[in-house]
């Protein structure tokens, strides 16, 4: 993965305002590469700092971070074949059963993710699952409402994490279960829109195994100089393809031994 930089100050400030405007008025946006087409992954996680920064400026708390891409269903759905990390802020948070605004959105799809909390700082390099299970307090189901800010939902992987993987809300709740109290490579998950399935499968497809994303996390982290603190809370990427949701859809995503986590869009 290329971190080098090859964008000056001036113009991550200038596609960071134009990502947040984009997030907060909830309109598309051409993917950045279009402008910049030598923009390199290292300018991308820039420009997503320079977002963090702002929305900490703005006296949010940071939550914990994201991982995308982990999937093959959802590498072949984004036509993206590497891993990618962004933050969750807390007001990014919805409680399961909320009732969840769309006008603020540009085009939300809802993906079904295992989530842990951890209870020890978790460093790179060479961060392994093993390491990450033994610094998990516990693991809960969640869903990422994703939205990205560019037009089509089509994008590279420079400009995707430059808007922050997608990340719009999420929804965690069901049942907080101890990690090694589960098998994270068989547990299945179905997602359902009023009440018809429109997709499956299991934990597994997540790098082989959850962990292994949350893992792949802090080192990318490391290479970004920083580390992951204890009480963080992280999304290890969809297990399906996303699906679209609009006002009206009631969503539901039934865990295996994590129980269910359900949302409405209005
Ligand atoms: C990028 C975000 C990917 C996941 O779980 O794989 C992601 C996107 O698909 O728009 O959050
Ligand atoms: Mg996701």
């Amino acid at each position: 993965m290329s971190m080098e930089l090859t964008l000056d100050h001036d113009a991550v400030v200038r596609l960071c305002e134009r990502i947040e405007g984009a997030q907060l008025r909830a309109h598309a946006i051409p993917k950045l590469t279009d402008e910049y087409p030598g923009m390199t992954i290292g300018d991308g996680y820039a420009v997503q700092l320079a977002l963090r920064q702002r929305w900490l400026a703005r006296g949010v708390r940071q939550l914990g971070w994201k991982a995308g891409l982990t999937s093959r269903a959802k590498m072949k759905q984004m036509g993206v074949d590497v891993p990618s990390i962004g933050f969750l802020m807390f007001d990014m948070f919805r409680s399961e059963g909320s009732e969840i605004g769309t006008a603020d959105l540009v085009h939300p799809r809802v993906e079904c993710e295992v989530a842990f909390v951890t209870k020890a700082e978790l460093r790179g390099p060479g961060c392994t699952g093993a390491d990450v299970l033994e610094a998990t307090d516990f693991v809960l189901p969640a869903v990422e409402v994703i939205d990205s800010r560019f037009s089509g939902f089509k994008f590279d992987l420079p400009s995707v994490v430059a808007d922050n993987g997608s990340s719009a809300r999420f929804v965690a709740g069901g049942r907080a279960r101890i990690a090694a109290e589960l098998d994270l490579r068989t547990l299945g998950v179905v997602l359902e829109k009023n009440g018809e399935q429109v997709a499956m499968g299991a934990s597994g497809a997540v790098l082989g195994h959850p962990a292994e994303a949350v893992a792949m996390l802090v080192n990318i982290l490391h290479e970004l100089g920083e580390t992951l603190p204890a009480g963080s809370f992280v999304m290890s990427g969809g297990i399906t393809e996303a699906v679209a949701v609009k006002p009206g859809d009631n969503v539901i995503a039934r865990f295996q031994e994590l129980g269910s986590v359900a949302m409405r869009f209005v």
